[in-house]
């Protein structure tokens, strides 16, 4: 599929966000220009394990602030030092910082074509440096919030294994891995989070109810959220992708 998209990058396009046709099929297919897929939602709402798919579907990077944010910090870096004790801590990092790690990341060449968001934005203002930075690079922003009930997030969290080395995710009720405590992809040992205890969750969804949920606000008048039950993943990535369309080049 060849897309062909109608704003100049860059430019501001008064008619609203940038759209896309193509010029095969004529119709309307999102995915065949550059887009910013953000996977919104609570804390273990299952960004992770449908970004992970997602990725592999449309051949476009995962970025994980969570992620790169440990990272940093397993590197010892300067940064890294600086944000350990709000993460522990289950408070969030302040924006500058992340916005920060954000444009780094996006500004790598893997990103050229679009990427999904993990965990960014989480505060109003990370959304509008957000529509900079989209602005900037003439493209559009779609929000896909995930919804989970409170008590399920609970189970998830204190259940959930991560490998350190490739970002893998387990569940050890739902979704063990094959050997105990073993990553299945790359072997590595797999470690519970330090922020996955029952009383850091409480206060990691504390800061998304107080912080984040406003930024769904924000996004509704821009009219670009869609909605999903999180309950299960699976589905969840299949109602995505039916909203989507196919990856460019496949119809
Ligand atoms: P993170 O790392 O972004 P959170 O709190 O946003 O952390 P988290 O906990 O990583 O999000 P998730 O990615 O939404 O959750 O969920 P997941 O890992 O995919 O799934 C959770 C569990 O449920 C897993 O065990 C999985 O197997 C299971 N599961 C998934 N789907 C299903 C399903 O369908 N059924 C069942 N039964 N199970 C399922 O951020 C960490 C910290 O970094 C800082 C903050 O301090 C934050 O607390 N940070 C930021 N600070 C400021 N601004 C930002 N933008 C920041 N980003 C990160
Ligand atoms: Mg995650």
């Amino acid at each position: 599929m060849i897309g062909l998209r109608f704003a100049q990058p860059g430019v501001e396009n008064p008619a609203g966000p940038v759209t896309y046709g193509c010029l095969l099929c004529k119709r309307r297919c999102s995915v065949s220009g550059r887009m910013i897929i953000v996977l919104f939602g609570a804390p273990g709402a299952g960004k992770g394990t449908v970004a992970e798919r997602l990725s592999e579907h449309y051949g476009i990077p995962h970025v994980s602030t969570g992620d790169l944010l440990r990272a940093e910090f397993a590197k010892k870096t300067a940064v890294g030092k600086k944000i350990r004790d709000f993460i522990d801590a289950g408070l969030l990092v302040p924006d500058d910082v992340i916005v920060e790690i954000v444009r780094k990341r996006i500004g790598r060449r893997d990103c050229s074509n679009g990427f999904l968001l993990d965990g960014f934005p989480r505060t109003v203002e990370q959304a509008r440096e957000l529509g900079v930075i989209a602005g900037e690079r003439g493209e559009v922003v779609k929000v896909f919030d995930m919804e989970v009930p409170e008590e399920v997030i609970v189970k998830r969290l204190c259940a959930r294994r991560i490998c350190p080395k490739c970002g893998a995710i387990y569940n050890l009720e739902f979704k063990p891995p094959k050997k105990d405590n073993t990553c299945d992809v790359c072997g590595a040992a797999l470690v519970h989070r330090s922020d996955d205890r029952d009383e850091i969750i409480r206060v990691r969804l504390r800061e998304y109810e107080k912080r984040t949920k406003p930024v769904l606000d924000y996004y509704e008048k821009k009219k670009v959220v869609f909605r999903v039950s999180g309950l299960d993943s699976s589905e969840v990535v299949e109602k995505i992708i039916e909203k989507l369309g196919p990856p460019a080049g496949r119809v």
